[in-house]
């Protein structure tokens, strides 16, 4: 009898096994077939996003208005602390790379910097790549050590945690993609940004002339 016993409860235990397998079938089988229906629906929707695939429009446009600040702390004051300003665009925009405006880190007697500020009166979110052209000339250290800041959206202010660090070794023209910073204008209907002379000792005095200056818009 026990060993009766013994196999009874064995029995009732492989049946309970048993039970336990199929109920897992059954929720295999209905996982599956949930996994089946969204697979499906991605694959008509990936379809569909490459129909619908905007063609890419590259833009190619002037400053609609670009200043020279002058005994200005570059990388913090704003627009409205500058002790004197300029109004470049006409020099920006003459087809003439020798006539434009200087940038200077330290300047010599003063103390401050001289920069520029270039603005074009665009949506930023409308396009998903933005880039700068400028032309660099007169050169008086190589390589020069330069640095874009984005404003902030009452546009006297730059936003000093957004910015984007390089350098030129010569004479002619630089694209600079400040997509990465452009977005924080998401939304304002213009883009602003600030090009100064960076705070290296081989800029310290030292000037660069930015000669014509163009925005690379593509969307
Ligand atoms: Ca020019």
């Amino acid at each position: 009898m026990p060993f009766l016993f013994k196999q009874e409860r064995r029995k009732k235990l492989l049946m309970i096994a048993n039970k336990g397998s199929l109920g897992n079938i059954i929720f295999v089988a209905a996982f599956l077939f949930l996994i089946l229906v969204p697979t499906t629906n991605s694959l008509i929707l990936y379809t569909a996003t490459i129909v619908i695939t905007p063609q890419q429009i590259i833009t190619i446009s002037d400053p609609d208005s670009a200043t020279m600040l002058v005994a200005i702390t570059a990388e913090s004051g704003a627009d409205s602390s500058a002790t004197t300003s300029a109004d470049i665009l006409n020099l920006l925009v003459d087809d003439d790379t020798i006539t434009g405006g200087k940038i200077i880190y330290n300047h010599p007697g003063n103390n401050k910097d001289v920069c520029h500020w270039y603005r074009l009166n665009s949506e930023p979110s409308d396009y998903f790549k933005v880039e700068i052209r400028v032309y660099f000339s007169a050169l008086e250290v190589i390589p020069y050590d330069w640095r874009i800041y984005i404003y902030q959206s009452n546009a006297d202010n730059i936003n000093t945690g957004y910015y984007i660090d390089g350098s030129s070794s010569a004479t002619g023209w630089t694209t600079i993609d400040v997509s990465s910073i452009i977005d924080q204008l998401d939304g304002q209907g213009f883009m602003k940004i600030r090009l100064i002379s960076s705070m290296s000792n081989r800029n310290k005095g030292k000037i660069i002339t930015v000669s014509e200056m163009e925005w690379i818009l593509t969307s």
